[in-house]
């Protein structure tokens, strides 16, 4: 019976599929439709594993002709394809001392995450701040942007970028700048005083879809941190997780990409939580490991991790542990897609 019953549908599908067409019962036979299953991998790579090929990079090619003397975080699941999720790409970049990284602007959001190193800046629009380890940098979509290094050791940056995003809505677009560096237009950390000291010029209103500042600077994120910890509520899940904002709108600082710095307590064992954002995240102190669909990744210092959407994760902290994510939040959020699921 099913013989007789298979050859009119084979031949069926063989000729639809000749007009471009397909047949739904069967395209989606098997499959899980009930829940995301995301493509991406759990993944981590350890700091002291790709420090030493990050400065190999600084030996073999300069800043200026590389443009981004970037090393990518490829996920296992998409090799070759630069992106660390789905959504993400991440990558770590390296600006040596005396170095500058040519002006350039493109449809992708930047967010940096400073690793190590003083003595950098980097410039949008005609405006500088200056990098120390633990900052949060947006570089809005379309804004002229360079970086350089005016100190006297390496510095490296996370950089978290929407790119796989932005090429999947098929919406990439970029240019250079003829110079290779922007001019300087207003005084460094310009945005900090208008926009950073909650406070806004009366009748600001926003000119893009970015935050207002640029810089959030490690320094008050962790006081803010330091200064709650010892009284606050943690999230069973999350410990004491703060978000960075928009301080003009109250929003996400670009509107693909969120950023996160959280606090775990020593000895903190987190439940077990998914949520649809891929997430990123940077260990800035302390030791830990994050538990992702059952396999464990130990954390120190720099170490990098990645949660695909919907995959069950939780964390431990076996010491004070302060970390730095960011995810593609906003991008959801924005859509109406996020989901959350913390078990209660
Ligand atoms: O700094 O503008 O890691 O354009 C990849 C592409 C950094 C940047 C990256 C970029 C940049």
């Amino acid at each position: 019976m099913d013989d007789i019953r298979s050859d009119p549908q084979l031949d069926f599908h063989r000729r639809l599929a000749e007009q471009d067409l397909a047949a739904l019962w069967v395209a989606r036979r098997g499959v899980d439709l009930s829940k995301p299953r995301s493509d991406a991998q759990p993944k981590a790579w350890l700091y002291d594993d790709v420090r030493p090929r990050l400065m190999e990079a600084g030996d073999l090619v300069r800043a200026e002709d590389a443009f981004r003397r970037v090393i990518v975080l490829e996920n296992p699941a998409y090799a070759g394809e630069m992106r660390a999720t789905n959504t993400l790409y991440a990558g770590l970049q390296l600006v040596l001392p005396g170095e500058i990284a040519p002006c350039h602007r493109h449809s992708q959001t930047a967010v940096r995450f400073v690793i190590e190193g003083e003595g950098a800046y980097t410039s949008v629009d005609g405006e500088r701040t200056r990098l120390h380890p633990g900052d949060f940098v947006v570089t809005p979509a379309w804004s002229w942007h360079d970086h350089g290094n005016q100190g006297n050791e390496p510095v490296v940056w996370l950089d978290g970028l929407d790119t796989p995003l932005v090429g999947f809505l098929d919406t990439a677009f970029r240019e250079t700048y003829a110079e290779l560096t922007h001019p300087v237009l207003r005084p460094e950390d310009d945005a900090q005083a208008r926009y950073g000291a909650n406070m806004l010029p009366v009748g600001h209103v926003p000119q893009r879809q970015a935050s207002a500042v640029m810089n959030y600077s490690y320094k008050s994120s962790r006081a803010a941190l330091a200064q709650l910890a010892p009284t606050a509520t943690l999230d069973p899940a999350d410990g004491l997780r703060l978000r960075y904002s928009d301080p003009a709108t109250g929003g996400w600082p670009s509107p693909t990409m969120g950023g996160f710095l959280q606090h775990l307590p020593r000895g903190f064992s987190g439940a077990e939580a998914r949520m649809t954002d891929s997430t990123i995240y940077v260990c800035v102190e302390g030791r830990g490991r994050t538990i992702v669909n059952g396999t464990s990744f130990e954390w120190g210092s720099h170490d990098v991790v990645v949660v695909p959407g919907w995959l069950p994760y939780r964390h431990e902290a076996t010491d004070d542990a302060i970390l730095f994510s960011l995810s593609d939040r906003p991008a959801q959020q924005a859509l109406g897609l996020w989901r959350e699921d913390k078990g209660r």
